[in-house]
């Protein structure tokens, strides 16, 4: 049977009273229907609330009316974000001002309910959903104010609703990302939610149609809609909220009157600054294990003030307001729905799953071979070298310095013999200041028109690692063909197996350009959030830049995701390969062609604990390719930091160690035998579960699951989960529980309710399973462990057996880890392939197998005969079973009597030694 068939399904019976059998089917998924959230008609009813408010003068309008300003202080919105206000100030405005004994906290000078604002004219069906004219007769205080916003709302599919508010009159800048994931329709499912408006002052609210629940409501406060300062401010449906990233922050947000800045700013990672890439999208648990969750796509600064109430602002100084709700109703869907709208993330490449090494400070070629062959001698896996500017020719890109690096291209073949891959640094920065004829890259910019231009019409300048740089504008098609045409050539010389972007928010050394920049409402902004340097352009370019698609003001929060989707299609079309591209800034959408790292972390111990939300947050950002640099980047780590960061790290789905030039080596072979069999066995626990994790990746890239998965996601009706991210799970069915403390040699973990059973990675006591009722659990940790649970009903698919690259893994045998549930039945899947071709699963050319054990009655056994190339030559090499009740009496492989299986009574597992096809369907049984 051929790569293209369709497989029944097999059924395994038995002539047993009691028998237990594990049964292997394969078949070809169909591909998902989706749909599109804009094309779905609006179809719920649309009320209104309160209907036509009194007609007010302007002379009332500025006076707050009785009983309007008597809000409970956590209730209040901020009326004076631009500029503190003295009580005249204030009163001016037409808001309450209320001092309090602290200025953090409630703001003193607020909107009064019914503050006066836009006004609605009547919804209108058009043929998408339905629009209205919001007008305004009042000005409020914000220069340049749009009178008209005209309010289009199309329901796209049941569980999305989206608005956009933009203004009739002007063309503003209006973000639109990559065509999405292929779209359908769905029309037969009723909308989860309806709509209300309040007409006089404009506002909505957006309830859940199965229990009535407030999910927004902004008539809260008013909405503002000037050519730079656009807000829209909502009730929360609770006070667990999540995303809105880039931050340092745990996995819920504190909505303790913080504000979080999205501007993708080169900044390493700490509280309070906005970091390397802007997610304008967050979730919101709602208490009963239902969710919901919000995208505003805007990619100018924007930020979002957050409250007790509990409530939230967004404030966005330009574009448009285009604003997606996801109803879910559960958390996984509203990934799914959201990830509908940015895109399904990429298929990895399998070797990226493997283990990556990298520092900057590998000067030579000389020192990375003898780092590669170190780890090699070490017996520590390793997939990918990676090197860092080190290797560039005056640290100009496309270039590498022929003393430190001459042999770069035979280097990276003897790599390739060994079955290792080899990555690069790629700053987008190019210098501009070499000699003409010198540096083709800038050269052929220059005739090609690709860089970035300053408000005059000049190339911008800024400064990067090589001095003086140019930026390739990534939104312009040319910069897209010549920059393939640099990987390319470049390529030619030196076969790079994917490529690393850094700096690319984009960063420079100097504020805006070398010559500084022109005095302007881009520059300095009426409002400018809160952003570290206080002004747009530090560490940046001038926001009056020039891009085909727009200034940059309105682009820069695009810069990474731009150069990513540039760099990931020239890889594939030079390559014709599967393309790795990891990227530091961000944006929703990046995950369809990058992964992303989380920069600059530092070596200590507080990293290692917000490396865990920041990852899982990425997740739910549609970036499940993500990690930190294990062992940190900044200062110096220590033995046993580095241990606990390469066992959290074997569960990052992203591993590589990175270190900063100046710093001690953090490589595993530097450290003491101890430290490095603890990474050892944390580095091989990661490589036999490849098989499990890169099924996972299947299911992102097909069906935007999540992979590293916050433990809410998984179990959302149990309130102890809510908060946890101090542990994680890889898809549904293994929990990870990682020491985060200097010294620590146990933790407490939560063990949400069922059977859990450990998947000890070291060969002292046995650990017994864990039958939990929801609880938290102190669980020993050594030095040499991290404690990984398998949950019952589950089967994990592992290759085992040594491997120092995956080329190595993928050939060892399968081997199955059987969580039996109280009912004595689980289920597992693998998804394979080449590992490396492009569109596998959209051309069929892979296996997708699906494993089953349960009890089974007097029956008779039927086979669906199969084949399978991508299994070919690949055989399952045992299982072990845990949660078998006694010992088996005999145990069938197919039918034939299996003499290699034990059995152990402390931990009531078995375990069966097979050497069976895994192209074919199999079977095992045995009984009690
Ligand atoms: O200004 O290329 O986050 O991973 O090693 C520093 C040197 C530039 C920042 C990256 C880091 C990388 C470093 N880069």
């Amino acid at each position: 049977m051929g790569h293209g068939s369709n497989l029944t399904a097999a059924v395994l019976v038995s002539a047993l009273a009691a028998c237990w059998f594990i049964s292997l089917l394969w078949a070809h998924q169909a591909p998902l229907v989706r749909s599109d959230c804009a094309k779905r008609n609006a179809t719920e009813a649309h009320g209104r609330l309160g209907g036509d408010a009194a007609e007010t003068s302007s002379e009332e309008t500025r006076r707050p009316r009785d009983g309007a300003c008597a809000m409970a202080p956590e209730s209040r919105f901020d009326c004076a974000r631009d500029r503190l206000l003295s009580q005249r100030g204030c009163e001016d405005r037409g808001c309450c001002y209320a001092p309090l004994p602290h200025s953090a906290g409630p703001p003193w000078c607020f909107y009064p309910t019914l503050y006066p604002g836009y006004r609605m004219g009547p919804l209108t069906p058009t043929a998408r959903g339905q629009e209205a004219t919001l007008t305004r007769a009042t000005p409020s205080h914000l220069p340049r104010e749009m009178s008209t916003v005209h309010l289009e709302v199309t329901g796209g599919t049941a569980g999305c609703l989206h608005l956009t508010f933009k203004d009739p009159s002007s063309q503003r800048y209006e973000v639109k990302l990559p065509a999405a994931v292929p779209q359908g329709e769905d029309d037969a499912q009723d909308a989860l939610y309806s709509t209300e408006y309040q007409s006089d002052p404009f506002g909505f609210i957006v309830r859940r149609r199965s229990n009535g629940r407030v999910i927004m409501n902004t008539t809260v406060a008013p909405l503002l809609f000037a050519d730079q300062y656009l807000q829209l401010s909502t009730a929360l449906a609770s006070s667990l909220v999540s995303g809105l990233g880039e931050h340092y922050t745990s996995l819920l947000l504190d909505l303790n009157w913080t504000s979080l800045t999205l501007w993708n700013r080169n900044m390493a990672p700490h509280a309070d600054a906005n970091l390397y890439g802007s997610h304008p999208f967050y979730m919101v648990q709602e208490e009963d294990g239902l969710a919901h969750g919000v995208f505003l796509l805007n990619s100018n600064a924007i930020e979002v003030m957050l409250q007790p109430t509990p409530a939230l602002t967004w404030v966005a100084i330009g574009g448009i307001l285009d604003l997606y709700v996801f109803l879910g109703p559960d958390p996984q869907s509203v990934i799914r729905q959201y990830l509908q709208v940015i895109g399904y993330p990429m298929m990895p490449p399998y070797w990226s799953l493997g283990f990556h090494l990298c520092r900057w400070g590998y000067t030579t070629t000389l020192t990375t071979r003898h780092v590669a062959q170190r780890m090699h001698n070490a017996t520590f896996p390793l997939d990918v070298q990676w090197n860092d500017l080190d290797y560039a020719n005056k640290d100009r890109v496309f270039t590498f310095d022929p003393w430190r690096f001459g042999d770069l291209p035979e280097m990276v073949e003897d790599f390739h013999e060994r079955g290792m891959k080899y990555i690069l640094i790629l700053d987008p920065g190019i210098s501009s200041s070499s000699p003409p004829g010198t540096y083709s890259p800038f050269d052929e910019g220059l005739k090609r028109d690709v860089f970035i231009k300053n408000a005059t019409g000049h190339i911008l300048i800024g400064k990067v690692w090589p001095g003086q740089t140019a930026f390739p504008d990534f939104t312009n098609p040319e910069t897209r063909r010549w920059w393939e045409d640099c990987i390319r050539d470049f390529h030619s010389k030196v076969p790079v197996d994917g490529l690393w972007i850094d700096m690319n928010e984009p960063a420079s050394f100097v504020q805006g350009s070398a010559e500084g920049c022109p005095a302007s409402d881009l520059e300095n902004p009426p409002y400018t959030p809160k952003v570290v340097g206080g002004q747009l352009s530090s560490g940046t370019l001038c926001m009056s830049a020039q891009q085909k698609l727009s200034t940059h003001y309105d682009l820069h929060n695009m810069y990474g995701l731009t150069e990513a989707y540039a760099t990931h299609s020239a890889l594939m079309n030079i390559r014709g390969q599967r393309p790795f591209v990891l990227s530091r800034s961000s944006f929703p959408g990046i995950g369809r062609f990058s992964g992303v790292w989380t920069g600059d972390v530092g070596s200590d111990w507080e990293q290692l604990r917000y490396s865990i939300p920041a990852v899982l947050q990425f997740g739910l950002f549609g970036v499940p390719l993500v990690g930190a640099d294990v062992c940190g980047f900044g200062g110096n780590t220590t033995e046993e930091l580095c241990v606990r960061w390469m066992q959290l790290g074997a569960f990052y789905p992203f591993m590589r160690n990175h270190n900063d030039k100046p710093n001690a080596p953090q490589e595993p072979y530097v450290f003491g035998q101890k430290a490095q069999a603890a990474m050892r066995s944390a580095l091989n626990l990661r490589y036999s579960l490849l098989p499990f994790l890169y099924t996972l990746f299947h299911h992102a890239h097909t069906s935007a699951a999540t992979v590293a998965r916050p433990l809410f996601m998984e179990f959302p009706t149990d309130d102890n989960c809510q908060a946890v991210d101090r542990q994680f799970l890889w898809g549904s069915s293994l929990l990870i529980s990682p020491v985060l403390e200097q010294g620590a040699v146990e933790l407490a973990a939560y063990l949400p309710s069922g059977t859990w059973y450990s998947l000890h990675n070291v060969s002292q006591t046995p650990m017994h399973p864990f039958y939990s009722k929801g609880r938290y659990s102190l669980l020993p940790a050594p030095l040499d462990t991290i404690n990984v649970h398998v949950r019952e009903g589950h089967i994990i698919p592992q290759q085992v057996g040594p491997a120092l690259t995956t080329v190595a893994s993928r050939r060892k045998p399968f081997f199955l880890t059987v969580a039996l549930s109280a009912g004595g039945w689980a289920w597992g899947d693998l998804f394979w392939d080449d590992g490396d071709k492009l569109h596998t699963f959209e051309t069929g050319h892979y296996c997708y197998v699906t494993f089953t054990a349960g009890q089974v009655g007097k029956r008779r056994v039927t086979f669906p005969l199969g084949m399978n190339w991508a299994l070919d030559g690949l055989v399952l090499g045992g299982l072990q079973v845990f949660g078998v009740p006694s010992p088996p009496r005999y145990v069938l492989a197919n039918g034939d009597k299996v003499k290699d299986f034990t059995y152990r009574s402390d931990t009531k597992v078995s375990s069966v030694g097979l050497a069976l096809p895994m192209s074919e369907v199999f079977s095992v049984q045995w009984a009690l």
